[in-house]
């Protein structure tokens, strides 16, 4: 580093002298300035002993130290707690009897008997229920296979059956009038409601109900000859009596009316009054 300072300084001072020689008097007076800043001057004497320096910080924590000698043993300790119980032991022998105890209280006082009048209730019962049973069976046996009904529907006061033999409006009445019923007479959005969803689950999309104008044309009734009241259920554009035919009223799927013809078959659903049951 120092040899190089010494070179740059010979090298400026080259450039300097060979500047002196040509150039003009004003020009070299401004060239000497500026260059004569950047040389470094002569190395000065050593200066005197400096102040002693503040102590240095602590050194490392040393390594660990090699194990001592075993101590004395220590004083007896006090006494435990107590141990967990043990398992149950084998039963015993059986011990011998006891003496006779006193004899205890008196019975409340009973009620009068009314057998007679209980066992003539019991005998009647008795009777009903083998009638019943009798007219069950026969019932069951009388009843449509099991895939022409799907199940029933019940409301508080009535009870819906969904049949599935294709009949006629008038058989399909006559069906339901020989078991003490109707065709299904929706009168309220609850009920229609509840065939409607009858019918969906029974994968079907229509069936017949027991409305009709059969006895006058434009004038529909429900088949237990009681009049519409304001509650209808007629989709769009029905009754419309097509080809001057259309007297009997089926429900679609989505729970809405069609006149259609009387004679065409299809399933129906039968309404039966619980009371009459
Ligand atoms: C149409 C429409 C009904 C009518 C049936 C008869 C599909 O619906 O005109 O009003 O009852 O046809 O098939
Ligand atoms: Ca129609």
């Amino acid at each position: 580093m120092k040899r190089d300072l010494v070179f740059l300084g010979s090298l400026i001072s080259l450039v300097f002298l060979s500047l002196l020689r040509s150039g003009s008097p004003q020009h070299l007076a401004e060239e000497a300035c500026s260059v004569q800043i950047l040389v470094p001057g002569l190395k000065g004497d050593a200066g005197e002993k400096g102040e002693k320096g503040s102590p240095g910080r602590p050194g490392r924590v040393g390594p660990s130290g090699e194990k001592g000698d075993m101590g004395d043993r220590g004083q007896k300790g006090s006494v435990g707690r107590h141990g967990k119980i043990g398992p149950i032991g084998s039963k015993g022998e059986k011990g011998e009897m006891g003496d006779v105890g006193p004899p205890g209280p008196n019975g409340e006082p009973g009620i009068p008997c009314e057998c007679s009048q209980l066992r003539k209730a019991i005998g009647e019962m008795d009777n009903q229920v083998a009638q019943l049973t009798t007219e069950l069976k026969f019932i069951k046996n009388a009843l449509p296979s099991p895939a022409a009904v799907a199940g029933v529907r019940e409301t508080d006061n009535k009870i819906y059956l969904l049949v599935k033999e294709e009949k006629r409006y008038t058989d399909a009445q006559l069906y339901c009038h020989g078991r003490g019923g109707n065709l299904g007479m929706p009168k309220d959005e609850a009920s229609n409601g509840l065939l409607a969803s009858y019918i969906n689950q029974a994968g079907l999309t229509r069936v017949f109900i027991g409305i009709n104008d059969l006895e006058r044309e434009g004038t529909f009734v429900y088949s237990d000859r009681s009049p519409m009241q304001t509650f209808n259920k007629w989709r769009n554009g029905e009754p419309n009596n097509a080809y001057d035919e259309e007297d009997c009223v089926e429900m679609v799927a989505s729970g809405g009316w069609n006149d259609v013809a009387c004679h065409i078959t299809m399933y129906f659903i039968c309404e039966f009054d619980k009371e009459n049951v």
